[in-house]
């Protein structure tokens, strides 16, 4: 069993698709929530979450539109749960996302896409102790 963090972004926070995103979670074989929370991130996680880009010139912006609104973290787990949450998500550009996915179906564009998801075992575990302490994660 993996674990797999996502952050439900201020775009469907503030769109209303807070539960439509979880049920499409949910809905898929296997992936159970395992930890569940709103927040209002701040500009110090934003930038460790997103440390890989910091140089980028679109990252003011970036973390301008993440601490736009309370956001939904999550947790959740099943047999291949990172990559099966990115696949159900989509590709980064909600423009290029096919039908289907989360990112397709409900995002604007590259910035407003919905979700975010760990890219890997190694991330997850990381942006998971990120996000949560181990009191608020459930089996
Ligand atoms: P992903 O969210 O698919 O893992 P990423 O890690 O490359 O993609 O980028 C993180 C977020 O940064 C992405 O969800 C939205 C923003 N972003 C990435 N590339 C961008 C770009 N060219 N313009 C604006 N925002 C961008
Ligand atoms: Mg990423």
């Amino acid at each position: 069993m993996d674990r797999t963090l996502i952050i439900i972004k201020p775009d469907a926070v503030s769109r209303g698709l807070i539960g439509a995103v979880i049920s499409r979670f949910e809905e898929a074989g296997g992936l159970k929530l395992v930890a569940l929370k709103m927040a209002v991130l701040d500009d110090a996680v934003i930038k460790d979450h997103y440390a890989h880009l910091t140089d980028k010139p679109f990252f003011p912006g970036l973390v301008a539109f993440m601490k736009s609104t309370p956001v939904v973290l999550a947790v959740l787990q099943g047999e291949n749960a990172v990559d099966a949450v990115r696949g159900m998500c989509g590709p980064t550009d909600s423009k290029k996302a096919p039908p289907g996915t989360i990112r397709g179906d409900y995002g604007t564009d590259v910035q407003q896409n919905i979700v975010h998801a760990s890219d890997s075992k190694e991330t997850a575990e990381q942006e998971i102790a990120r996000f949560f302490s181990p009191a608020e994660l459930f089996a």
